[in-house]
């Protein structure tokens, strides 16, 4: 791996990759497998893994099945548990990257500023902070989910204790025996609350809105199961198809559309409330108000127990505004505390609108958003030619693996990428009536979806109330359409 004093490949790239998260990652390595070249991932942090290098808060982990939550060229048949946590993530990431020959292409502490498309010579001209890179194409795997959002609450700056985003977590913040408040109740919210609150002398837990939360039923894969994924890779393979199918059936009958099964699941959900918190004023304020699935359903086994702690408690108020001593909510009172936690959520714009990318005549990002966020399948923008998004708008996934989407979206790029190679093609830039078309079809199947109808707002939802984040059909429907690029929806030259 090149350290950050080691220049930059000059001349002129075949693909600049941005990120070296799982998209990053498998776009470097099908890049390899196919020969493509020359090619250079960059990374703007200190190591390898994107938000699994990022998130190292206590209790991180990922809610999808570790055998799932991996790539399919890269199997790894000894995962610990059936929910992988963050370490084990991040390791396996370093590993894969490391096995993979990719690190002489990576390249850290690399931050793209910016680019612009070179018309004349069909090349993006990128700026990093190390220095100017040129590619033919740019594939960026830069996740959605890496600018932490803090809240704009009155007296934030003004907090005297210690304060830090749950993304960012520091780590040389002692809280034991402190009194620990903690802001917003999201996937993030529910791991590490039950890691630090035996800690604190006291955990205050600032909720706007309860979530609803399913049980988890994590375990240790045991040694027998591991040896036969080790020695019988099909019974691995096989493993994976059924938590595929378990994720997309159980989703699509229940959590994409308010129907029968909904209830059903709310039901699960309350028992699962019930029988940890036995107390009923703390279980109605724990009890969500809009339909399960509107915003992302949470897992855990141990978050509700946590709640019924001694030294731990809720709040339900609005915050009011954070003086220096602690927090005051809309009631007037006053809790005092030595450190506050934001689990707030990630700006999901934010990577994507602060590179300045300026594509063909002057377009800049922001101005092809200006009506929102929006990309054919989710990976190409017109008027941006030779730029692939992965994890773009609408390809998220509420209730089942990312990766799966990666993997298409990769696919997407690379036949692009193999036709510049191998049929003389210099640019691909996506149809804007291909684009309008999937954009439109998309909104629609959105209407009646639980994300919008379910009576909650969330951060899959832009400022005019269009959901922009997720993909509102099932991942072999994404996968089919969007693996292989069609000539047919680019301008091709
Ligand atoms: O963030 P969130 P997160 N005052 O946006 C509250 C992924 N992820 O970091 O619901 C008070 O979900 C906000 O309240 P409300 C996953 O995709 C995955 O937890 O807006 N509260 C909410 O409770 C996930 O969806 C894993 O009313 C405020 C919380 O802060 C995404 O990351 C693990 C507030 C934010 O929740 C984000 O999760 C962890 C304010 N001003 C994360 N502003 C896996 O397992 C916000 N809130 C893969």
């Amino acid at each position: 791996m090149s350290d950050s004093n080691a220049p930059l490949p000059g001349g002129t790239l075949a693909v600049l990759i941005i990120g070296s998260g799982f998209s990053g990652l498998a776009m470097g390595i099908r890049c390899r497998q196919t020969g493509i070249g020359p090619f250079a991932i960059v990374e703007k942090s200190d190591g390898i893994g994107g938000t699994w290098h990022e998130n190292t808060y206590p209790g991180a982990a990922c809610d999808i099945p570790s055998h799932l939550y991996s790539l399919s060229y890269v199997p790894k048949h000894d995962w610990s548990r059936l929910y992988p946590q963050q370490p084990e993530i991040a390791a396996y990431l370093r590993e894969t990257a490391r096995a993979q020959g990719l690190l002489p292409h990576l390249h850290l502490h690399t931050r793209v500023i910016g680019a612009s498309w070179d018309e004349a010579e069909a090349v993006w001209r990128v700026e990093t902070n190390r220095g100017p890179l040129r590619a033919r194409a740019i594939v960026s795997g830069m996740g959605g989910l890496h600018h932490p959002a803090l809240p704009n609450i009155p007296g934030r700056e003004s907090f005297a204790g210690t304060a830090f985003h749950s993304a960012s977590w520091d780590h040389a913040c002692d809280l034991r025996g402190k009194r620990v408040g903690v802001i917003g109740t999201g996937a993030s919210a529910i791991q590490f609350v039950p890691q630090i609150a035996p800690e604190a002398a006291h955990l205050t837990l600032f909720q706007r809105t309860p979530a609803w939360i399913m049980p988890k039923h994590d375990r240790p894969i045991t040694e027998r199961a591991k040896r036969a994924y080790r020695r019988l890779p099909l019974v691995r393979r096989l493993f994976r198809a059924q938590l595929f199918w378990i994720h997309e059936v159980r989703a699509f009958m229940g959590f994409t559309k308010v129907s029968k099964l909904t209830g059903q699941a709310e039901g699960l959900a309350r028992r699962h409330l019930a029988k940890a918190v036995p107390d009923k004023a703390l279980r109605a304020k724990l009890t969500p108000r809009y339909r399960l699935g509107c915003k992302r359903v949470l897992i855990s086994d141990d978050f509700y127990p946590t709640m019924m702690r001694p030294n731990v408690s809720l709040e339900t108020g609005g915050i009011a505004r954070i003086t220096p001593s602690g927090v005051i909510l809309e009631d007037g009172s006053a809790h005092a505390l030595d450190a506050i936690i934001y689990a707030t959520g990630f700006d999901l714009t934010g990577g994507f609108q602060k590179l300045d990318l300026v594509g063909r005549g002057g377009l800049t990002l922001p101005q092809a958003w200006r009506d929102g966020m929006g990309a054919f399948q989710g990976i190409t923008v017109a008027g941006f030619p030779n730029l692939f998004l992965l994890m773009g708008p609408n390809t998220g996934l509420g209730h089942n693996s990312m990766i799966l989407m990666i993997e298409a979206q990769v696919e997407h790029a690379l036949s692009c990428l193999k036709a510049m190679r191998d049929k003389g093609v210099r640019v691909f830039d996506v149809k804007p009536e291909a684009q309008a078309r999937f954009l439109a079809d998309v909104q629609a199947r959105m209407a009646d979806s639980i994300w919008q109808t379910g009576g909650c707002t969330s951060w899959y939802q832009d400022h005019k109330g269009r959901n922009t984040a997720l993909w509102p059909g099932s991942v072999l429907a994404y996968r089919r359409g969007a693996r292989r690029a069609r000539v047919s929806d680019y301008r091709v030259s």
